[in-house]
């Protein structure tokens, strides 16, 4: 049988293992007042390589869910004393979206309207006891396997393709966080804003895929000197970093990044010939609470760098 189709029993054990990773890091919560029928199916999920909190009411489940917040999916039960299976799931919509946990509301009643109540009230799947193993397991999976390809998509979504750096989507939805945090005593949130010197006559004198190696290297420096920083390629050859630290500290890590750029070779993939490129950086140092004149003033910085004679640091 390895024999004859190789492929598919590689793609099966690929798709084995990658379930039983991502159950390791998964954790789920099974709500039930009842101690026998949430122990049952606790151990059915544990069967199942995952990792398994219980709570008997709803407002056990929410604390629950706010000391691990990694809780990806809570199967709760309808009648329960106190907060019940509705009240919980209400909560729980309030804290996260459907895309981001998953329920799964469980009842015994015969009651036709219940399933459709638990969905309107926010709840992605419903399961009607007594069920049995596989069918806990097919929805557990289903909804689980959902939640990954939306994490999937929106990294997908956040990402610029050629270097790998967020994007000017993700930038401008993260930076307003990022400046909404205040900076530790001695510390000042900076922007830099970066670009690449004579990128064009790199492009024409080379071609364009000397000028894309150039940005995958820019892309690959930047995570390398600045994994605090919130990085992103906001288009062509421009890019911007938001960091926080003690104002010398980040100048000189500027500094000691334009220098690393401006010495390491660039290789062009198609004729093999290795050359130099250089960057200039505007830095600002943040005033106020709007991302779009922080950033302007460090762009009016770089503008200064490239009068200046390019291949520096200003601000
Ligand atoms: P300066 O030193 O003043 O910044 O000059 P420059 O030549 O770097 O600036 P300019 O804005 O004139 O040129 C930017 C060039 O970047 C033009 C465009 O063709 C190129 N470019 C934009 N995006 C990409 C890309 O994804 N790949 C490549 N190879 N080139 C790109
Ligand atoms: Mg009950
Ligand atoms: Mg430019
Ligand atoms: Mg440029």
């Amino acid at each position: 049988y390895v024999l004859k189709d190789s492929s598919h029993v590689y793609r099966y054990v690929a798709s084995l293992v990658q379930r039983l990773w991502r159950n390791r890091s998964q954790s789920v919560l099974v709500v039930d007042d009842s101690p026998a029928s949430r122990g049952l199916v606790a151990s059915w999920l544990v069967r199942q390589g995952l990792r398994v909190h219980q709570a008997g009411d709803g407002q056990a489940a929410l604390d629950c869910l706010s000391r691990d917040p990694a809780i990806r999916l809570v199967l709760t039960d309808r009648h329960m004393p106190g907060m019940d299976g509705f009240g919980l799931v209400k909560a729980l919509r309030k804290l996260r979206g459907r895309d981001r946990l998953a329920i799964i509301g469980v009842s015994a009643s015969e009651d036709q309207e219940l399933s459709a109540r638990f969905l309107k009230l926010g709840a992605n799947d419903f399961l009607a006891k007594p069920f049995s193993y596989e069918e806990l397991c097919a929805r557990v999976h289903q909804n689980l396997d959902m939640l990954d390809s939306l994490d999937a998509l929106r990294e997908l979504a956040s990402r610029d393709a050629l270097t790998g750096l967020y994007n000017r989507r993700h930038f401008f939805a993260e930076g307003p966080v990022r400046l909404g945090t205040p900076p530790p005593p001695q510390e000042q949130h900076v922007a830099l804003m970066l670009d690449v010197d004579h990128f064009k006559q790199v492009n024409d004198r080379r071609g364009h895929a000397a000028g894309d190696a150039v940005l995958r290297q820019m892309g690959s420096l930047l995570s390398q000197h600045f994994p605090d920083g919130l990085v992103a390629r906001l288009g062509g050859e421009e890019f911007a970093v938001l960091l926080t630290g003690p104002l010398n500290d980040l100048y000189r890590r500027a500094e000691l990044f334009r220098e690393h750029f401006s010495q390491s070779e660039q290789h062009n993939p198609v004729d093999g010939q290795a050359f130099h490129c250089t960057v200039s950086v505007g830095a600002s140092p943040c005033a106020g609470q709007d991302l779009d004149a922080w950033l302007r003033a460090a762009d009016a910085r770089l503008y200064e760098a490239k009068q200046g004679g390019r291949d520096r640091v200003v601000w």
